[in-house]
């Protein structure tokens, strides 16, 4: 009989011996997760093997470098696991070039500031309140403070990217680089009229894809990478891996991003994250994952559907990708509040402001929801009415009566769907 090879933790009962205090969060940090509706649009529940990747003694490892060109020795195994991944990267992406090591999307951003923007030149980004990212030119981030960033927007009748008004900026600003791509916008991303307009004024096109790249792993919808000289993202949304960042680009790019993200800006790569960043990578080019990232569409689509039959209406008229942007002024409710009823009944999402909003980022006019984790628990688009109503009967709920029924009926739904089933 061959025996199997030893493998070192994840030993919760070690932690519960060390440290009872931390190990009670891990257990009530689960138990939030399995009793309640999580429905930001921006998570979703990571594989047991990519958990076992992250719990293991990868996280030792000092790796500064890449593959063959380290700064330390006994770089040897982790080695293995980055080329493995940077492959799979490229395979399932069809791009030249992937680096796996930015810690997080802002540190993948940062990196491609970095490798093609010097600080005082120009970058035209989508603008934060209609639906950007901190990173792509916030004043109170290093893309606002370090570089001179032009927002477009939406427009005001049809909330959809203005691709006449990003055209008329770029032309009269003449950006290093245009970024497209965002956290809080519904809609695809017409990539090909990025390209043309910086291909008129020869800029460089980022695509930050952190929202989506999870549904363009699994086919879902268009991929940016034919069209963008770097696509950034982050790897634990759709994409379901560990909580990192990504970034694939052209050969021609290829030195240029790998010294941005090493040693510009990081020092020594998460080694157990690039694994696990890797495991998830075959597990996003399975058959199973493209049924997945499907399902997560219809589903959002399902979801927004429904909630505009609850009176709640879904901002552009609805979604094309995994999550749906919703406008409670109508319902006479603020973001903040919604937020905060939602969360006493067991619903998990978040506020967010919406085009044009005439409230402050702290209160907000809307939610944002999004199907990532309810689609790996299985839930399908008949659940979506269920949760609409869940959802629409707590943002109603001024007074907090109905909390606890609504929570019990929350509770009653995810116990048929279970994240992280027990053993
Ligand atoms: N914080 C992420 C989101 O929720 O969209 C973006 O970085």
């Amino acid at each position: 009989m061959t025996q199997q090879p030893q493998f070192w933790g994840p030993d919760f009962g070690a932690l519960q011996t060390e440290d009872p205090e931390i190990a009670d969060v891990v257990v009530s940090e689960l138990e939030r997760l399995r009793g309640g509706l999580q429905l930001i649009a921006s998570e979703n529940f990571t594989s047991p093997a990519v958990l076992a990747t992250l719990g293991s003694t990868l996280s030792n490892k000092y790796a500064e470098g890449y593959p063959g060109r380290r700064y330390y020795g006994g770089c040897e195994e982790v080695d293995r696991a980055e080329l493995i991944g940077i492959q799979r990267a490229k395979d399932l992406f069809g791009a030249e070039h992937a680096n796996l090591q930015p810690h997080s999307g802002a540190s993948a951003n940062l990196a491609a500031y970095g490798a093609f923007v010097k600080p005082g030149e120009k970058v035209l980004a989508m603008s934060l309140p209609h639906g950007g990212h901190l990173t792509h030119g916030s004043k109170v981030n290093f893309s606002g403070k370090w570089f001179d960033v032009i927002s477009y927007g939406v427009r005001e009748d049809d909330e959809l990217i203005d691709y006449d008004q990003v055209r008329d900026l770029a032309r009269e600003h003449r950006p290093t680089m245009i970024i497209c791509g965002a956290t809080a916008y519904p809609r695809l991303i017409d990539f090909a009229a990025f390209r043309e307009i910086a291909d008129e004024v020869g800029a460089i096109l980022m695509v930050d894809a952190a929202h989506f790249v999870g549904l363009v792993a699994g086919k879902a919808i268009p991929s940016p990478v034919p069209h963008a000289d770097v696509v950034t993202f982050t790897t634990h949304k759709v994409l379901r891996g560990p909580r990192g960042g990504m970034i694939l680009c052209r050969e021609e790019h290829a030195k240029a991003v790998d010294k941005a993200v090493f040693p510009m800006m990081q020092g020594g790569p998460l080694m157990h994250s690039v694994a696990g960043k890797a495991v998830a990578l075959r597990e996003a080019a399975s058959a199973d994952f493209q049924r997945y990232a499907s399902q997560v569409v219809t589903n959002a689509q399902a979801l927004a559907d429904d909630l505009a039959a609850e009176g709640m209406r879904p901002v552009s008229g609805g979604t094309d990708t995994h999550l749906a942007l919703i406008d409670l002024q109508e319902v006479g409710v603020t973001g903040a509040e919604a937020e905060q009823r939602t969360g006493a009944a067991g619903i998990t999402l978040n506020k967010n402001a919406i085009p044009y909003d005439p409230q402050p980022p702290a209160v907000a006019s809307g939610i944002r929801v999004g199907t990532p984790c309810v689609t790996t628990q299985g839930m399908g688009t008949a659940d979506m009415k269920g949760i609409a109503s869940l959802i629409s009967r707590a943002v109603r709920d001024a007074d907090g009566s109905q909390a606890e029924k609504i929570r019990s009926e929350v509770e009653e739904l995810v116990r048929a769907f279970p994240a992280y089933p027990r053993g």
